[in-house]
């Protein structure tokens, strides 16, 4: 099933141990996920959060799926609902939950059954600083993560924050599967350069895939 989604085009390439870049994994499925980010956003639209410092971030996000991510002055978390609306987040696209499944059993994490979709939307010169994510419960599940839209750098570092970085292109389509030794490594995003994608527009949108529970 694997092996049509796989285009010649771009490369896999594992980062480190655990990591592994799936290169135009998803550029098949583009479209379909594309639709679903619209269809999520029509219902828990694109807001700017604010760090626990209180500044506002420089891309946009929003959630689907049981769990979304918010962080605001109290801190990072997950929550059932969207504080915005009070509803529930809107449900994981079916496309969104194929992909993230089945890269996740290609980068060798089979029955990967993600809880939580946190969409990111970069317009250009937004940025990710360098963090770690550690506010999911469950250690044992990967990261799936699809690049959509405007490519940009993604900076991968160590355990600790001072340990030196690749610097990973990432493209349209690629997906990045991540857990193991490296759950935990400190990674960002360089400001993302302008540009304009036929699918996407003037953005680069990246959705990550978690297993909080
Ligand atoms: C991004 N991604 O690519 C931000 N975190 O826009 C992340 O912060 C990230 O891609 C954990 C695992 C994979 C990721
Ligand atoms: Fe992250």
């Amino acid at each position: 099933m694997t092996a049509e989604l796989f285009p010649e085009t771009r490369q896999s390439h594992r980062i480190a141990p655990g990591a592994v870049l799936l290169g135009g994994w998803a550029q098949s499925e583009a479209r379909a996920l594309k639709a679903g980010v619209d269809a999520v956003i029509a219902s828990a639209p694109w807001r700017h959060m604010r760090t626990p410092g209180g500044r506002s971030m420089s891309m946009a996000n929003s959630n689907c799926g049981p769990l979304g991510w918010v962080s605001d002055t109290d801190g990072y978390r997950y929550l059932c609902a969207d504080p915005e609306s009070g509803r529930a987040w809107p449900t994981m696209p079916a496309a969104f939950w194929r992909l993230a499944v089945a890269a996740a059993e290609e980068a060798g994490y089979p029955g990967f059954a993600p809880d939580a979709c946190l969409l990111n939307r970069y317009a250009p010169g937004a940025r990710l600083s360098l963090h770690c994510d550690q506010d999911e419960h469950n250690a044992a599940a990967p990261i799936v993560s699809v690049s959509l839209g405007l490519p940009a750098i993604f900076v991968f570092g160590g355990a600790r924050r001072k340990d030196p970085c690749q610097r990973i292109a990432l493209e349209h389509g690629d997906v990045v599967v991540w857990g193991g030794p490296t759950r935990f490594n400190y990674h960002g995003v360089l400001p993302v350069p302008d540009g304009h994608h036929p699918l996407v527009g003037r953005y680069r949108i990246n959705l990550t895939f978690r297993k909080v529970y």
